[in-house]
């Protein structure tokens, strides 16, 4: 039986195993620049692609899923900022609930009004609790989510946040500072959240060198999301996934 998207995400973090995401953004990725980031991430074997944004203005959003289907087995989860960035494409769908925002609408109300084209469109659904992390600066995601971002420096919201979460049910907790963060979140932040849930943690925004990718995993993150820095420059791929594959798994 195929292993499914959320299975092989169990599976790498009992492994201790790192991942690494790269987040295409269809309002970027022409045919021609996606194909050299899927050569590019054939080549470093990268873990998945996210493919979504919190405002998507194009209608490339299937295009470009099935470009990637194509040319590579690396599976894709929608990481939708909206209802109509559902594709039947994809691989897997990150069902986001903004659980670090008071905007009810994030929280439930565009799942209700999603549910019954979800359901249709037969994605493995995930359920995620996404917490925004303030990065220094306003980003597209937190004016867009009308909520407050969870201060940089309040881990022990962070912490508290991402165990509701988790006893809420929940199956992933992602972390995002937002796409170009100033600030990308602290290792501090991570491993207070990581040592409190057992689900895996995805962590992203504003990360640029693999440095830090590299030190948000030995600080807890289970799957690393790049993709500003690897919209300006693409021979970052073969370096963060370098990196974070290099992080040592548990015995
Ligand atoms: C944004 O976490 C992702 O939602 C990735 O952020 O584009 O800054 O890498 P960047």
């Amino acid at each position: 039986m195929k292993t499914s998207v959320y299975q092989s995400l169990e599976i790498q973090k009992e492994k201790g195993k790192k991942s690494f995401a790269i987040l295409i953004d269809p309002d970027k990725a022409d045919a021609s620049s996606l194909n050299s980031v899927l050569e590019l991430a054939i080549e470093a074997k990268a873990d998945y692609f996210f493919v979504g944004g919190s405002l998507v203005v194009s209608d490339n959003l299937n295009e470009c899923i099935l470009q990637i289907k194509q040319q590579t087995d690396i599976p894709v989860l929608l990481f939708p900022g909206s209802p109509s960035q559902i594709s039947k494409h994809a691989d897997a769908l990150l069902y986001l609930s903004l659980i670090s925002g008071r905007n009810a609408d994030l929280l439930i109300g565009q799942h209700v009004v999603s549910a019954p084209f979800v359901k249709k469109s037969g994605l493995e659904v995930i359920p995620t609790g996404y917490m925004v992390v303030d990065g220094g600066a306003p980003t597209t995601v937190s004016y867009i989510s009308n909520a407050s971002p969870i201060p940089a420096d309040k881990a022990d919201i962070a912490l508290c946040t991402a165990m509701a979460g988790e006893m809420l049910g929940m199956k992933l907790i992602y972390m995002d500072a937002g796409s170009g963060a100033k600030k990308p979140i602290t290792e501090e932040m991570i491993a207070a959240v990581a040592q409190h849930i057992n689900i895996p943690l995805i962590v992203g925004g504003g990360i640029r060198d693999a440095e830090k990718a590299y030190i948000n995993c030995k600080a807890g993150a289970d799957v690393i999301v790049i993709g500003n820095a690897i919209e300006k420059d693409t021979s970052l791929i073969k370096e963060m996934a370098a990196a974070i594959h290099s992080v040592p798994v548990k015995i």
